[in-house]
């Protein structure tokens, strides 16, 4: 029998991104999907090929220690997105500055990108899941070349936004703002098919996802609900189950499915957290909202956050609708500082 399974490919070009105006952002997808079967690939059998562990003493632009494989799956999405030529540049959390496409195609294309290549790379060498998570706008201006400031868009803005989760298996989870759909790596293939659609996260759920180690560092009220999540109460069905990977796509992957509250807050030694505006919690935050779920920073939505530079930090709270309202209480009743 033949299999009636649809390609992300053919899915957008069917449905989601239906119409001869969206051809250059479906090539862009494209780009982006070529890059990652080349990323899992290289994940799959990176303890054969001597390429896990640190990249020498290398550190990033926030002083912290690259991984060989940063550096490839770095590499390899910037090949595909320069050659494709379907992007007028990119932000990478592996490069300082931003790089604009010089050659004539991309020069005249209308999208510009952000992209974290391999997120959660601290696990790799243990084999937890990790990820590529990315944001796409459109330029604001087509007459003038673009520059660092022109990534500098809210996030309310964004035309698609994604992750690539490399983990028991390899999934893309996509919105281009009409919702959040899935596809999944089928190994033998080497494609992309879809396999969930149209996701909506639970209203609410019953696991909360933080770095504890940090308790005595949060402020006042993110320590207040922590309590609130450890004590019995039958009605609410807590106490909750902590979860927390320490890789945000599969933290944010599992609170999507089964609903739950993902937090990186702000703490004493990290005053704005420490995860990434323009390429972690916007792309993350579009992809919840459009899945029926909430993301602030702890006093407002993370999509309306007027971005200054392009490495910049964020506290986010994300995740289950309900979750984020409860926590936004906690925030605005209590101290947070
Ligand atoms: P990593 O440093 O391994 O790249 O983006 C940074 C990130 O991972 C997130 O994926 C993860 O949620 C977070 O850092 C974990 O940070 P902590 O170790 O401070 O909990």
């Amino acid at each position: 029998m033949v299999s009636k399974r649809l390609t992300a490919y053919q899915y957008l070009l069917k449905d989601k991104l239906a119409g001869d105006k969206n051809r250059e952002l479906i090539a862009l997808l494209k780009d982006i999907k070529l890059a990652a079967r080349q990323v899992s690939k290289e994940l799959n059998s990176a303890g054969l090929n001597k390429i896990l562990g640190d990249h020498g003493g290398l550190k990033n632009v926030h002083g912290e220690k690259v991984k060989k494989l940063d550096i490839i799956a770095n590499d390899l999405f910037l090949n595909s997105l320069e050659n494709g030529g379907n992007c007028a540049g990119v932000v990478s959390e592996e490069i300082e500055k931003s790089l604009i496409f010089n050659n004539e195609v991309s020069k005249n294309s209308k999208y510009i990108i952000l992209i974290d290549p391999l997120d959660g790379s601290s696990n790799i060498d243990v084999n937890v899941p990790v990820g590529t998570i990315f944001s796409i706008f459109k330029r604001s201006s087509m007459k003038t070349s673009i520059s660092t400031k022109g990534f500098l868009q809210k996030g309310n803005k964004q035309v698609a936004a994604g992750y690539i989760i490399y983990g028991s298996s390899t999934i893309y989870v996509l919105t281009v703002g009409k919702g959040v759909d899935a596809f999944t790596l089928d190994p033998v293939v080497q494609e992309f098919y879809l396999s969930h659609k149209n996701i909506k996260i639970p209203k609410k759920g019953r696991m909360y996802s933080v770095n504890q180690g940090n308790f005595y560092e949060f402020p006042r009220a993110l320590q207040e609900y922590i309590r609130w999540c450890e004590q019995e109460d039958i009605k609410s069905g807590r106490p909750y189950s902590l979860r927390y990977v320490g890789s945000m796509v599969a933290d944010i992957h599992r609170s999507l499915l089964k609903g739950g509250l993902f937090i990186y807050s702000k703490s004493k030694r990290a005053p704005n957290g420490k995860l990434r505006l323009m390429y972690e919690c916007n792309p993350m935050a579009f992809i919840i909202e459009q899945a029926g779920g909430l993301a602030i920073n702890g006093e407002k939505r993370i999509l309306d956050i007027v971005p200054e530079t392009i490495h910049q930090k964020s506290p986010i709270f994300i995740g289950s609708a309900e979750m984020v309202k409860l926590i936004s209480k906690f925030i605005k009743s209590k101290q947070f500082n």
